[in-house]
C-alpha cells in the first residue's frame, strides 16, 4: 500500500475534512495533510479548482487519483484500503441503508448543524434561527434511532457514522444544545471510544496550532 503518496486537502475547523482525517486514522492510514486557507480564498485559486472543480476541501490525492466531496473519499478510502470490510460491508440492504445516512449528512446534517456553526464559527450570513430549527429536528430523529441503534447501521461503526458524526459532535458550537438528545450523545461516545479516534479541533482553540 502506498500510503505515504495520499495528500489530503484539508482545513482545520472543516467538519468535511476532519470526516476524512478521522476515517485515515481509523484506517491507520498515513497522509500528508495540506492546509488550504480557506479565510484567504485559496481554495478558489486556479490550482486548487483543478482538484476540485467546486472550490472545496477535502480533497483526497493519491498519485493520479484526485477525489473531492467528503463522502466520496469515505467510499474511496473504504473500497481501496479497508480490506476487512467492516466499514463499507458489500451486502446491497447494508450499502442502500449507509447511503441513506450519507444523503442525511449531506442534507439534513448540511443544513441544519453545519449550518449553524457556519454562522457562529465563520460569520456566514444566513438564518441562523432556521439552521437551529433544522438541527433539533434531525436531532431529534437521530436521538430516536440510536435509542434502539448502536450505530447508524447496524451493530458496528460504519462510514454512515463517519459521516454524521462530526457536524453533530460540534454542534453546540453553532448554539445547538445536544442535552435534549441523550442517545445521540451516547452514540456520539461511542464513536469516540473507537481505536484511534481522533478529535477535530474546537472553534474556541482557534486556528493556531
Ligand atoms: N459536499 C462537500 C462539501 C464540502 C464543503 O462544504 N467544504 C467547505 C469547508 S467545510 C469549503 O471548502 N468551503 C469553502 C467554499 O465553499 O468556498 C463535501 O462533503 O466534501
Amino acid at each position: 500500500m502506498n500510503s505515504h503518496t495520499l495528500k489530503l486537502y484539508s482545513f482545520p475547523l472543516s467538519g468535511h475534512s476532519h470526516r476524512a482525517q478521522l476515517f485515515l486514522s481509523f484506517l491507520n492510514i498515513d497522509a500528508e495533510i495540506i492546509n488550504v486557507d480557506l479565510l484567504n480564498g485559496e481554495q478558489k485559486n486556479e490550482d486548487f479548482l483543478k482538484l476540485n472543480l467546486l472550490g472545496q476541501v477535502p480533497v483526497l490525492q493519491n498519485g493520479d487519483t484526485v477525489i473531492s466531496d467528503s463522502n466520496a473519499i469515505l467510499i474511496y478510502l473504504a473500497e481501496k484500503f479497508d480490506t476487512k470490510e467492516e466499514w463499507y460491508p458489500k451486502e446491497p440492504a447494508t450499502r442502500a441503508e449507509i447511503q441513506r445516512f450519507l444523503s442525511i449528512a449531506q442534507n439534513e446534517v448540511a443544513h441544519g448543524p453545519a449550518a449553524a456553526r457556519l454562522v457562529t464559527v465563520f460569520g456566514r450570513n444566513i438564518d441562523h434561527e432556521q439552521a437551529i430549527s433544522k438541527a433539533q429536528a434531525l436531532l431529534e430523529k437521530l436521538n430516536k434511532h440510536f435509542a434502539n441503534s448502536a450505530y447508524a447501521v447496524g451493530n458496528n461503526a460504519t462510514i454512515a457514522d463517519i459521516s454524521l458524526y462530526t457536524y453533530i459532535a460540534h454542534a453546540p458550537e453553532g448554539s445547538v444544545s445536544l442535552e435534549p438528545y441523550p442517545h445521540v450523545v451516547e452514540w456520539l461516545n461511542r464513536i469516540e471510544s473507537l481505536p484511534n479516534f481522533i478529535p477535530m479541533k474546537s472553534s474556541k482553540a482557534g486556528l493556531v496550532a
